[in-house]
């Protein structure tokens, strides 16, 4: 009956992933999939989230069905924490929010409200792409597009090819923005380039569809969210997928959120209709669990400031990787220029590094980058920047 389908070619970062576990290298080092790792080489619980759960093993409570919106209280603190505690949009009842399965629930289901809203929109996606962009919003029925985004001469922002492609784009066009800590580049625009690329949305009539992965893990909080923010602000109406993936390190509980902010209250609440029957036609709610493990955190006064300080951990032992590598390849390699250690954010990196550098760093050194030369830093600690610094000169010098 499915002989005709096509083999699935699997995920290639999860693939590779795979491969390392099987590799027997002695110093072998991770460095392919967007895992938050501690200093030790774990996956961390956060304690915050660790005295949630316990509370929650213990309440006897049936886990019933959630409503199609998800939780109450999980909501609101979506609003909170992406909008900011003084949004104005959010006290105007404009904001619709559901609770989703993770990032990537959040991103289908504004998808499929858009494919009902704009059957006729494509949606523009950075190059390079998280390539599951392309993957969720083509399987919308959606067509999806590339803009401009990173300049390999200056491993930074290709800013104005950027703008003038977002220049050019047909009225009620969606485009897909990282708000902070671009992934796969770790290359993000400056607040002053954000305001650009807002007049250009008002401008144009554009939707713009900010992906929030990455909260607090590249310069703050409050920081990394300068783009939702500076786009309420402007009036605009736009989507937000939130994830709690990275900055709760509860990937498998599946934890998002999708807000739309509209013009008004009244279309708020239509929108919000339409979320709950796109959430009933694919999967009905979210999950219980994690629903109340995040509310549990971030609805308690003490234990949303005690994860703020988890988050701020998190993201110094980056930055502060980000630093010691630099200064490694300074001394090590005076020649290169590893500048792009510190002027990219967040979980990733992008080398450059070529396909032929990437093959010798596995097979000789055991060190794992998928094959865009994206690098992911919570893969390195103190522990094995040696053992990596070494292997990048080694195939740099070769
Ligand atoms: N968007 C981007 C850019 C991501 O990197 C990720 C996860 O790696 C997601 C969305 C999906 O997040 P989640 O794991 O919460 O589905
Ligand atoms: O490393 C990355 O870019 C991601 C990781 O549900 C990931 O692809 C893994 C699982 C998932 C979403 C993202």
């Amino acid at each position: 009956m499915f002989q005709h389908l096509q083999q699935y070619a699997g995920d290639p970062i999860f693939g590779l992933n795979d491969a390392f576990h099987r590799n027997t290298h002695p110093q072998k080092i991770n460095l392919t999939i967007g895992l938050y790792y501690d200093e030790n080489g774990r996956i961390p619980v956060l304690p915050s989230v660790a005295a949630v759960q316990k509370e929650l093993a213990d309440d006897p409570s049936p886990r019933v069905y959630l409503p199609m919106e998800g939780l109450a209280s999980y909501r609101s603190a979506v609003q909170r924490v992406v909008f900011g505690a003084d949004s104005r949009v959010v006290a105007e009842g404009k904001v619709a929010t559901i609770q989703t399965l993770g990032g990537t629930g959040a991103l289908k289901v504004g998808a499929d409200l858009l494919h009902d809203a704009y059957p006729l929109a494509g949606v523009w996606i950075s190059d390079p792409a998280w390539d599951n962009h392309h993957a969720i919003f083509g399987g919308a029925g959606i067509t999806t597009h590339s803009y401009p985004y990173y300049d390999p001469d200056t491993k930074g922002l290709a800013f104005d090819a950027m703008m003038n492609c977002l220049n050019e784009l047909p009225a009620r066009s969606i485009v897909l923005l990282h708000p902070c800590c671009h992934n796969p580049t770790g290359v993000d625009p400056t607040p002053e380039q954000w305001q650009q690329i807002i007049a250009v949305m008002l401008e144009r009539g554009l939707i713009p569809f900010l992906d929030l992965a990455y909260q607090g893990m590249g310069e703050g909080m409050e920081e990394d969210a300068y783009a939702v923010r500076a786009m309420a602000d402007a009036g605009l109406s736009f989507l937000v997928a939130n994830s709690f993936s990275k900055n709760l390190s509860v990937y498998g509980e599946r934890c998002g959120g999708l807000s739309v902010v509209c013009a008004s209250a009244d279309e708020a609440e239509l929108v919000l209709g339409q979320l709950k029957a796109v959430v009933r036609r694919i999967y009905s709610s979210a999950p219980w669990h994690g629903g109340h493990v995040v509310a549990g955190v971030l609805n308690d006064p003490q234990r949303h400031a005690q994860w703020l300080t988890e988050v701020e951990a998190m993201r110094r032992r980056m930055a502060q990787v980000r630093k010691a590598v630099h200064e490694m390849l300074a001394a090590k390699l005076p020649g290169y220029d590893a500048d792009y250690f510190l002027q990219q954010k967040g979980m990733f990196t992008y080398s450059g590094l070529s396909r032929e550098q990437l093959v010798a760093l596995r097979e000789r050194h055991g060190v794992y980058i998928i094959d865009s030369g994206r690098i992911a830093v919570p893969g390195l600690n103190n522990a094995n920047l040696e053992h990596f610094t070494d292997a990048l000169v080694d195939v740099l010098e070769r």
